[in-house]
């Protein structure tokens, strides 16, 4: 295990870190209010950041109003080339940062290296796109007339990112949105603000060695910084990803000024168990599904929806593989489950259990908190399944905790609507080898959600493919696919090389 205080010295992590950095400038020692970041691990205290105020906040805006006047002027290949440097410093600090991941977050060290590597996934395919961009060309219906498309970057892009992947959500934005010509202004969640510290270090190295203007890039902490943002006419498009309650906020700030969002928002995400499962590989998906990352991914499984005929059965193996799981400290890789973000977190899940509980739930593995020992944080607890109606109250909520409710269903039409029957709509996935059952998964009677799995669980995603959700997880699309349009304007062109002035629909003007 690497000693957290080398980790935090080769990251450049300090006592008190700055409110914010415009990439070569970091924020004044202002002594303004500080947050501390604990870790969750340990309870131990890591390090104080500075809360940005409205002056830094404004300082930082007008760094990136100029900075976008450089930025947009530079071919998208030469972005490109920053952004694969920006990965190669990613692949050398993976180490660190992903072991700070773990310590600051809380997830399994595995977990912590993976986001790091969707980082430089992410960071490759945008290397790729800087080429691409493409628009398309039309046929116009006058003569001697040339029509296409093409796009141009928006301006300042600000991030707003969660504390469950405080390293890669921010990555999947800024690498998109920096060969698409924008410039980026990020609020980290203000429960992980070193990881996003440690980020905007590795970038700002980066865009120095290449002497760019500073502002490219900044990093802004605080909570109030996110309403500063989500009434502020200079940021054309807002990507949030959070939970739907303050997603909802943005969207209707955002919109009130005609701004653009991309919303990456709540999951209740269910996998349906066919009777024609390969049972042994649907405990694997559901168990890593459900309490990988301590049940706190968006993408998290939160239900099972069970065929009657195997019910029991598959019951029974989920119940034994959950007494195999090993719950500690993330950094100890024999352990599979780390602790919750904080305390807070703490009382949400025994709130949901509780509910749970009130609403009728049956727990076939019961839940709690660990204590004492290696638990002193507070922050640790029982992975728990339950047995449960769809219709509760708590099953249509997503819980950002381990714990998985068990549904039980007849008929794959049953199944579907089960499935489709909450409000949110991210991931979602059937095990069964049987085609027919897998192709009405994927039909249009089939899944509701932005991601349909076949044979894979809902969580753990690839970059390549767009991410997001429906409903009331927002309808933006981040990450891979065309997800990069969302992130520009498309203008539409058309060019007259005739000497006469013919009008589109044939209309007749003469003078
Ligand atoms: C999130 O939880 O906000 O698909 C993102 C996954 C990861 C990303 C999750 N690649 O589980």
């Amino acid at each position: 295990q690497k000693d957290i205080s080398i980790v935090l010295k080769n990251l450049g992590i300090l006592d008190i870190n700055p409110a914010y950095s415009t990439g070569k400038i970091w924020g004044p020692d202002s002594g303004a209010a500080t947050i501390e970041s604990f870790s969750p691990v340990n309870g131990k205290k890591i390090a104080s950041v500075q809360v940005a105020t409205a002056d830094d906040y404004e300082n930082v805006m007008k760094t990136a109003e100029q900075a976008f006047l450089t930025w947009r002027n530079i071919p998208a290949p030469k972005r490109g080339d920053v952004v694969r440097q920006l990965g190669d410093a990613l692949r050398a600090n993976k180490e660190d940062l992903g072991t700070l991941v773990s310590y600051e977050m809380g997830k399994s060290l595995q977990e912590g290296f993976g986001e790091v590597q969707e980082m430089i996934d992410i960071c490759d395919f945008a290397v790729g796109l800087s080429r691409q961009l493409y628009g398309l060309t039309m046929h116009s219906e006058r003569p001697s007339h040339r029509m296409y498309e093409q796009w141009h970057p928006m301006g300042i892009v600000s991030i707003i990112s969660a504390f469950n992947f405080p390293v890669a959500v921010w990555s999947w934005n800024a690498a998109l949105a920096l060969v698409c010509g924008n410039v980026c202004v990020w609020k980290p969640s203000s429960k992980t603000p070193l990881c996003a510290v440690a980020c905007q270090h590795i970038l700002a190295n980066v865009l120095q060695a290449n002497d760019l203007p500073e502002g490219i890039s900044a990093l802004l902490i605080g909570n109030a910084v996110g309403d500063m943002m989500n009434h502020d006419k200079r940021i054309p498009l807002v990507s949030f990803t959070g939970s739907t309650r303050i997603g909802r906020h943005v969207s209707a700030a955002v919109a009130g000024r005609f701004g653009q969002t991309i919303l990456e928002l709540g999951g209740n995400n269910a996998i349906i168990i066919s009777k024609d499962a390969d049972l042994d590989m649907s405990i694997i998906g559901a168990v890593f599904g459900a309490v990988g990352t301590a049940g706190q991914r968006c993408t998290s499984t939160r239900r099972l929806i069970i065929h009657e005929d195997i019910y029991d059965a598959f019951t029974a193996k989920l119940v034994k593989a959950y007494g195999q799981l090993r719950i500690g400290d993330p950094l100890d890789q024999h352990n599979h489950v780390g602790p919750l973000i904080d305390t807070a977190a703490v009382d949400m899940y025994l709130k949901a259990i509780e509910k749970g509980k009130s609403e009728g739930a049956k727990f076939v593995v019961e839940g709690g908190v660990l204590e004492g020992g290696n638990y002193t944080s507070g922050c640790y607890v029982k992975p728990c399944v339950a047995e449960v109606k769809n219709h509760y109250e708590i099953v249509q909520e997503e819980t950002f905790a381990p714990i998985l409710y068990l549904i039980k269903y007849k008929t794959l039409d049953q199944a579907i609507a089960l499935q489709n029957g909450v409000p949110q709509g991210l991931s979602s996935a059937i095990m069964t080898l049987n085609l027919r059952e897998a192709e009405q998964f994927l039909s249009v009677n089939g899944s509701d959600c932005g991601i349909a799995n076949v044979n894979i669980g809902t969580s753990g995603a690839e970059i390549g493919g767009a991410f997001g959700g429906e409903k009331e997880t927002g309808g933006g699309r981040e990450s891979g696919s065309d997800a990069w349009k969302g992130y520009m304007r498309r203008q539409t062109n058309t060019i007259n090389y005739s000497n006469t002035l013919p009008l589109a629909q044939g209309i007749k003007f003469d003078l």
